[in-house]
């Protein structure tokens, strides 16, 4: 096969001010990650969200944490129960509070103590908008994501929609950390590729951690 295929695997990459992406540092947890992920989904299972205008977003989502994420045709809100289940959100495992601090600490983000965390499930084709992340009520801390499974095209714009992007392919177990001035760039991911994956098969994951309490 490909010999020289780690050569496409990132290593440390800055984005912008405040924003690196953490070549594969979850890589060695990626199995435990997503054995706690199944746990998750079990519980608060993956759902496609209906945004305010009324469109279904491709990607299914699920939360674990003190809060979730939700939309709506009411709008984008964090809430402290499952709207599906009516239960609170399933607990944030202790391995992924630990790896979202230790990225956060690496750029200099101490402490990191995120209180939600958006689980995203995107299947062959899903793809999200560029979008700002404005929905968290604390304004300082960073956001961090963990990748698992299938590779996806991320973009990072800037502050205006009409701002350039870059684009970087995020693989399995890396790790970006969002803070700073970069906390409210626009952003998105590209329509998922076919691929099949050991871990996750046809899919990509995305851990996304934040604070949204101040
Ligand atoms: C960059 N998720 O859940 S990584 C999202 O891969 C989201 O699932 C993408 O955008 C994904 O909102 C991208 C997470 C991310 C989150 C917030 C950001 C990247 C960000 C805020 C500013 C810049
Ligand atoms: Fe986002």
């Amino acid at each position: 096969m490909d010999l020289f295929s780690d050569q496409n695997l990132n290593k440390n990459i800055t984005l912008g001010n405040g924003a690196q992406i953490l070549g594969g540092i979850a890589a060695e947890h990626s199995n435990k990650l997503f054995v706690l992920c199944q746990s998750i989904i079990d519980q608060s299972p993956l759902r496609q969200l209906v945004t305010p205008g009324g469109k279904t977003m491709s990607v299914e989502m699920s939360n674990c944490g003190h809060l979730g994420w939700h939309s709506d045709r009411q709008g984008y809100r964090y809430t402290r129960l499952d709207p599906l289940t009516r239960r609170p959100w399933p607990a944030m495992p202790a391995l992924f509070k630990a790896i979202a601090r230790n990225a956060a600490n690496s750029l200099g983000f101490n402490n990191f103590t995120p209180d939600a965390c958006l689980v995203n499930r995107y299947s062959v084709g899903s793809r999200l908008h560029l979008h700002q992340d404005q929905d968290e009520e604390d304004k300082i801390s960073p956001i961090v994501s963990v990748s698992l499974g299938l590779s996806g095209t991320f973009l990072f714009g800037g502050l205006s929609r009409e701002s350039p992007c870059q684009r970087h392919l995020l693989n399995h177990g890396d790790v970006v950390v969002w803070g700073g001035k970069s906390r409210f760039v626009y952003h998105g991911v590209e329509a998922i590729k076919p691929g099949h994956h050991p871990l996750t098969g046809a899919f990509r994951y995305n851990l996304t951690f934040r604070k949204v309490k101040a």
